[in-house]
């Protein structure tokens, strides 16, 4: 999302401040990923030097508590130490192989006994979310034969070409390139729609009959802020993607592992054809993968004619990290600790917004969660895209002067993790009440 930079300087420090410098020199905008620059928000980000639990250490000595959790990964918070040591241990037994090892295979077995769409189906692990989402919509267009794919608007999915496509300017009409680089015709076949409409793929259907191969979706929307699903969309989906034999991708490289054990397709009961993960799955490790129906899956290579590879595919470190997480998962089961902590986050956000009358939209399922500088509601990127986004900065400036790392953009998630206790949940609201009353007064 391009978004303004307002004027005032962020309260960064001075070595943060030199090393933003330093790395602007080598890096393009200083960063190795877009939204890490603060650009939204303004000012220099602060560097991190380590991080511990729910906790970051930047290299100013600023101690902050920390929501954007890596951008989903850190489900168990910072640095594990069962996840730690499972990396370690296989770091001593070698980095990579690009061979067959027996932990990607027991990884891929724990997945597929919890994820529904997964369950007698198969995977293939990949480095990343976004090459998740560009081998699950290959991989549709070469099990169908068809070129369309459908996107919602606001919806991110990663940045392969095909996805950076911005609505055409009827419901139905094909997507225009969204970003330079992308050409006309990587996105010709991108069809745009608003999230939580139905009828808007339903017309898409009617309009290019036995031509869609996949519809693909965050179950939650996580990347216009945190919007959930209405009532039924999720179903109608799967109902519209059976009936005209399109692929139904979810992409739950933000909500799976996250909002339930088996993820959105768990929490709302609807089983996609495909499911994409990453994030916690790599427990902060470069891990991602694609997977679902045996037939569909049958068809990437070397069964299939759908190519896709990768040289760290599987690789031992990120599955070490995968298998460690997930062991503590199953052993702990954290989704209720993690559902009292972050409604308790959010009531008091809610609750303190309303005390200083501002106006604030808050959504959440689960860990994830946002709040809307708007009085809402919010169904789709549109009315995303009402919110006061200059009160955004000034809030996340004030939170961050407070000694709370929020995601920099009002249309990202804040995340909570299992190390969020409830003493840093009640900092964090003690720090929103003095930001909420300066906003009032401002
Ligand atoms: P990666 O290629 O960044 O691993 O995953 C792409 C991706 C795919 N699908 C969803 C639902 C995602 O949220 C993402 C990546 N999320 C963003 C933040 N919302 C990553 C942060 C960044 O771009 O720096």
């Amino acid at each position: 999302m391009s978004e303004t930079t307002p004027t005032t300087d962020h309260p960064a420090d001075d070595r943060s401040r030199e090393l933003f410098a330093a790395a602007n020199r080598v890096l393009p905008g200083g960063v190795n990923s877009p939204v890490r620059a603060f650009r939204a928000v303004g000012g220099d980000p602060p560097f991190i030097r380590r991080a511990s639990g729910c906790r970051i250490y930047t290299e100013d000595g600023a101690e902050l508590i920390d929501y954007v959790a890596s951008w989903g990964p850190a489900l168990l918070g910072h640095a594990h130490p069962e996840v730690v040591e499972a990396v370690i241990a296989a770091a001593r037994d070698g980095l990579s192989f690009g061979a067959c090892t027996a932990a990607e295979t027991e990884l891929a077995e724990r997945l597929c006994e919890r994820v529904p769409s997964l369950r007698d189906g198969m995977l293939r692990m990949v480095s990343s979310g976004t090459e998740a989402t560009m081998s699950a919509l290959r991989l549709a267009r070469g099990f169908t034969g068809r070129d369309l794919i459908i996107k919602a608007d606001g919806g991110y999915h990663g940045h392969a070409d095909m996805l950076l496509a911005a609505a055409g300017s009827g419901v139905a009409t094909l997507g225009t390139p969204d970003c330079a680089g992308v050409p006309a015709d990587a996105v010709n076949d991108t069809l745009v729609v608003p999230y939580n409409d139905p009828d808007a793929v339903a017309a898409c259907f009617a309009a290019h009959p036995a031509r869609i191969a996949a519809v693909i979706v965050e179950p939650i929307a996580g990347n216009m802020g945190c919007v959930p699903p209405r009532e039924g969309y999720l179903q109608n989906l799967r109902d519209q993607t059976r009936a005209h034999g399109a692929v139904l991708i979810f992409d739950e490289v933000m909500t799976g592992l996250r909002v339930a054990r088996g993820g959105a397709q768990e929490l709302y009961g609807v089983t996609p054809d495909l499911t994409c993960l990453a994030k916690v799955l790599g427990g902060g490790l470069p891990m991602g993968a694609y997977g679902g129906d045996r037939a569909i899956m049958s068809t990437v290579a070397p069964l299939g004619p759908v190519y896709q590879a990768g040289t760290l595919s599987g690789n031992p470190l990120s599955v070490a990290a995968g298998l460690a997480t997930l062991r503590v998962i199953d052993r702990d089961n954290p989704y209720d600790a993690l559902e009292s902590h972050s409604a308790r986050l959010a009531d008091g956000l809610r609750e303190r917004a309303e005390h200083h009358q501002i106006p604030w939209f808050g959504t959440r399922v689960g860990s994830m969660a946002c709040g809307f500088f708007q009085a809402g509601p919010v169904h789709d990127f549109a009315d995303a895209r009402g919110s006061d986004t200059e009160r955004f900065a000034q809030w996340h400036r004030g939170m961050l002067a407070r000694g709370i790392y929020l995601a920099p953009s009002q249309f990202e998630c804040a995340f909570v993790s299992t190390a969020h206790d409830e003493a840093a949940i009640d900092t964090t609201l003690a720090a929103a009440d003095e930001v909420f009353a300066e906003l009032a007064g401002a």
